[in-house]
């Protein structure tokens, strides 16, 4: 074995040549490891002894892709295009060798090879468009010639991975082996014994391209593409390939995606995908530390949110203890989640084996008693302090030692429940986000006195149950509702003002938004929180419930709702609105749409930056992944903060005062000194 450079080796095995990349963590394709395919290659070539090569890597993956965080640097290397030269101009055949996932440009060398088999765990896929992009290194004009025109529509535009029986029936593979290396070895050997041409795929036809069918796509997926630029480009890469000679669909590619790499949208996108992965991290902590275990749940409330949360914890296998004061109020929960699990897989996306595994894993219990064996108790019971530590009281005289106890309170004081129990080590907050089954983020709220063993225990749980997790410290709504709480004051005061509510919805759902604040009132319900005993009609939320506006579940709130749930304005919820501007002596004037969003959104800045300067959030890039998880801030804009970066902080500052904000301290620093606060824009 010859060491080629630093990351890749060369052997000869008889009269196969194998070139290994060992990359860690993912083998992705940076300098040296182009530079060692390149050499390594060549020196294949150049071997008499070889005949046919294989290119294979070591450790748990393919090559994942271009190294993303060599982006937007100066260029070093060789350039991936001329390594991929080296590969396919060879005169003897080459093998690309695939376990783990063959990713982004991993895949786009792989498309260079001459042939390509892989293992049955093997997984496929051209994400390039989650990051804003499109597979710049031939993805697009190559993927439509093996798999045709349809399928590589499908993998650019969505990202999605296929495996390796789909890979190889689709033929972007050529056999799929038990031992990588030896099968990888023999299907070489093969090739050149039975004389096999050296098979580029450049010039093989595009196959399956229809009249209209890219228009079509379009139309079909208008509504998944709204905002992004990425999809678009990737589709008219895939036309050009259906259209074009391939070195004419090749410049279109290499056209195309220097207009993506260079603009804001990937630019946010890359961001995000490092901060999703940093938010996992936790300043001061030892990730090797050891983790308490969490082989068993227990959930306090059966309700929509117990419930949901339960879900995530059986799809990953784990057995949840579920309680209920009420036996109908459990029977109801149980008989929730099971429907759920039933309408999955009446879509196909389960099997009823799948339904009655997860089912068994559920206990249903009147008995609080019965969580005393469990490692995490979750507790998710109406949202009120005294209920909250009449709980928590219990459950210190129930838990065994050692278990950790946490509430899903969306805006309490986790030290205050923590005083119920004589162990404040084992509480912290986990704050899920409703549906709970369904949305990814989670909020992990640290508690003055929460163990840093538990911390890390409940980051490794929520990454088990496929969350996005994000540490907060306790304050009045943690970071997102805290955030949130900025949103709905400006969005009441706009349509106060003079903005009516499909105006406020309008300007954020063109900012990207899935929807806007009023829309997002009418689904949560407008009497949530809300009694008719108490009620004072003192706001305007006070007066809808009052006259009977509850929102979507009746069909009435700030807008009208038909069956299909189509929504048009309102016009009672529009005369409360106007009746109670008048009597606050309010003189309505029309608003821009330009003051809508940033009075919207500022004022979210703002107060991130108060969350950033109390240390609630460890960094600006974890309040983004918030708003992204929790809320559908626009991917492609970056979150809150990132966005405010790509703004300027100074106008942010300007615009704040100009509305009578006063900007928090840090705003006002950074702005000064013509920073922003992610670093990353
Ligand atoms: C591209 O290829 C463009 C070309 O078409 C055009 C060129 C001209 N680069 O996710 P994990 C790091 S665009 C740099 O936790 P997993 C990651 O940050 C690229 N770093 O592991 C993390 O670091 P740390 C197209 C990367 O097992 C560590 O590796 N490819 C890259 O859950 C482990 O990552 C993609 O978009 C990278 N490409 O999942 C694939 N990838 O430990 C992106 C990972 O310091 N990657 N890192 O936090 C993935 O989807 C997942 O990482 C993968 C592994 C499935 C591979």
């Amino acid at each position: 074995m010859t060491a080629i450079n630093a990351v890749t080796d060369f052997a000869v095995e008889g009269d196969v040549g194998v070139v290994t990349i060992d990359s860690p963590p993912v083998n992705a394709l940076s300098a040296e490891v182009r530079d060692g395919l390149a050499a390594g290659v060549a020196a294949a070539v150049a071997d008499p002894a070889v005949t046919a090569i294989v290119l294979i890597c070591a450790g748990r993956t393919f090559i994942a892709g271009a190294d993303i965080s060599e982006f937007g640097k100066p260029p070093r290397g060789m350039p991936l295009a001329e390594v991929q030269e080296v590969i396919e101009a060879s005169p003897k055949p080459v093998v690309a060798a695939i376990h783990g996932t063959a990713l982004g440009g991993g895949l786009e060398v792989a498309l260079v090879a001459h042939y390509r088999v892989a293992v049955g765990s093997a997984k496929f896929g051209l994400p390039e468009v989650k990051l804003g992009l499109l597979p710049g290194a031939g993805g697009t004009q190559r993927l439509p010639r093996l798999v045709g025109a349809k399928m590589a529509l499908d993998m650019v535009t969505t990202g999605k991975h296929i495996g390796a029986p789909a890979a190889l029936a689709a033929g972007l593979i050529d056999a799929i082996v038990a031992d990588l290396r030896a099968g990888a070895i023999a299907f070489a050997r093969d090739l050149v014994a039975t004389a096999k041409p050296l098979r580029k795929v450049r010039d093989l036809p595009v196959t399956g391209v229809e009249p209209g069918m890219f228009d079509a796509y379009r139309a079909a997926n208008a509504r998944a593409f709204r905002g992004f630029d990425a999809p678009e480009a990737n589709i008219k890469c895939i036309e050009a390939a259906a259209t074009l000679p391939f070195d004419e669909g090749m410049a279109v590619e290499r056209r195309l995606f220097m207009g993506l790499m260079t603009g804001l949208q990937s630019k946010a996108q890359r961001y995000v995908f490092f901060a999703e992965r940093l938010a996992n991290k936790i300043d001061g902590l030892d990730p090797n530390a050891p983790l308490l275990p969490v082989a068993s749940v227990g959930i306090i409330g059966a309700g929509t949110m117990g419930g949901g949360i339960a879900m995530n914890f059986l799809n990953a296998g784990v057995p949840v203890t579920i309680i209920e004061m009420k036996a109908e109020a459990l029977d109801r929960g149980v008989a929730t989640i099971r429907r759920n699990y039933e309408n999955t897989a009446a879509k196909g996306r389960m099997t009823a084996e799948d339904v009655a595994a997860r089912m068994a894993l559920l206990t249903p219990s009147l008995d609080l008693d019965s969580l005393s064996a469990a490692d995490l108790i979750i507790e998710a019971v109406f949202e009120n302090m005294g209920i909250k530590q009449d709980v928590f009281g219990k459950l210190d005289r129930i838990a065994k030692p050692g278990a950790i106890l946490a509430s899903n309170t969306s805006y309490l004081d986790v030290d205050e429940i923590a005083t119920a129990t004589s162990r404040s080590e084992s509480v912290l907050g986990l704050h899920f986000f409703s549906p709970a089954n369904v949305m990814r983020l989670l909020e992990v709220v640290r508690g003055a006195k929460t163990a840093p063993q538990v911390l890390a225990t409940a980051m490794a749980t929520a990454k088990k149950i496929g969350k996005v997790a994000v540490v907060a410290g306790v304050c009045d709504g943690f970071i997102g509702n805290r955030m949130l709480s900025r949103r709905q004051e400006q969005a009441m005061a706009l349509i106060v003002e003079g903005a009516l509510p499909a105006d406020v919805d309008r300007v954020l759902f063109d900012f990207g938004f899935p929807m806007g604040p009023f829309q997002m009132s009418d689904l949560a319900g407008l009497d949530i929180g809300w009694s008719a005993e108490t009620s004072k009609g003192a706001t305007i939320r006070d007066r809808l419930c009052e006259a009977g506006l509850r929102g979507q579940k009746n069909g009435h709130g700030f807008y009208d709702y038909d069956a299909q749930r189509n929504r048009t304005p309102s016009p009672v919820a529009e005369k409360i609105i106007l009746d109670y501007a008048a009597e606050k002596g309010v003189n309505r004037r029309p608003i821009d749409d330009a003051e809508i969003l940033e009075r919207c959104l500022y004022p979210m800045v703002n107060e991130g930056a108060k969350i950033l300067a109390e240390g609630v959030a460890q960094r600006a890039s974890d309040i983004d992944i918030v708003w992204l998880n929790g809320y559908g801030w626009p991917v492609y804009r970056g979150g809150p903060m990132f966005w405010a970066d790509s703004v300027g902080l100074a106008t942010v500052a300007d615009r704040l005062t100009h509305y009578g904000i006063e900007p928090a301290p840090l705003l006002t620093k950074l702005a000064a000194e013509g920073k922003g606060f992610t670093g990353a824009v």
